[in-house]
């Protein structure tokens, strides 16, 4: 009988079942972050650690929330300065994320909470016209994302990373998470995110790192110069 042959929507059907069940031994339905495209959790050149490596310009400021200011400017319909008491007081989210570093180190299972970039979005409201934003640290550090690189569910400005204050040397009070980019577009001691027109690369990517960064595309460092 032909309807006894595994046709070919059976076999179609096994592969995605297969697929399913390889994604959920690797935690992917659990993060949250499944991606067909993405079978392997762990991105090309990567090697998985466990402990946290702490990387910065070597200068790691100090910065009580008493005196921490977060100002969001540029084009922007509601430009806005929260101090400590009102960036606390705007609702939080926790989720959970993987690092990846362009010096070859992931790490798995990182839960943030603070406020979520959807959350700033919708309280700031880009303009029409607004493409890019960067960020500016207390530390001079900046970096810049493409909008729709920040406009994304699993983006976030933490305070907390697995359920403590973030330390000084890990960006507390406040530093930005974007998980499906290197850590090097996740600013530490973020005072200052602008919206702009035009892309403006930050400190690394004018000293040769890539301006996009996406671990899955392996783009560490701009081959073009
Ligand atoms: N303000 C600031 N943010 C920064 C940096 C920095 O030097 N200053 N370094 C970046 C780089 S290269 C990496 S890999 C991560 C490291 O974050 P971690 O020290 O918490 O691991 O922070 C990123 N954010
Ligand atoms: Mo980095």
């Amino acid at each position: 009988m032909a309807d006894e042959q595994p046709g070919l929507l059976g076999r179609l059907k096994g592969k995605l079942i297969d697929s399913k069940k390889r994604w959920a031994d690797e935690g992917r339905l659990l993060t949250g972050t499944a991606d067909p495209r993405r079978v392997q959790r762990l991105p090309p050149g990567q090697r998985l650690v466990t402990n946290w490596p702490v990387l910065d310009l070597g200068v790691q400021p100090d910065i009580p929330t008493s005196a921490w200011r977060l100002t969001v400017d540029g084009l922007v319909e509601n430009p806005t300065t929260w101090n400590w008491g009102a960036f606390t007081d705007e609702p939080a989210t926790a989720m959970r994320s993987d690092i990846h570093c362009v010096t070859a180190w992931s790490r798995y299972d990182n839960d943030w909470r603070g406020m979520s970039a959807r959350h700033l979005l919708s309280v700031v409201r880009p303009k029409a016209d607004a493409r890019y934003v960067v960020f500016h640290a207390f530390d001079t550090y900046t970096t810049n994302v493409p909008l729709a690189a920040f406009d994304d569910e699993d983006v976030l400005l933490a305070t907390h990373w697995n359920g403590e204050t973030i330390s000084t040397e890990h960006g507390g009070p406040v530093r930005v998470v974007i998980p499906k980019l290197y850590f090097w577009k996740s600013a530490k001691w973020i005072k200052r995110i602008e919206f702009s027109l035009h892309d403006k690369p930050g400190f690394w990517e004018v000293r040769g790192y890539h301006n996009e960064g996406d671990p899955w595309l392996e783009q560490r460092y701009d081959t073009d110069t």
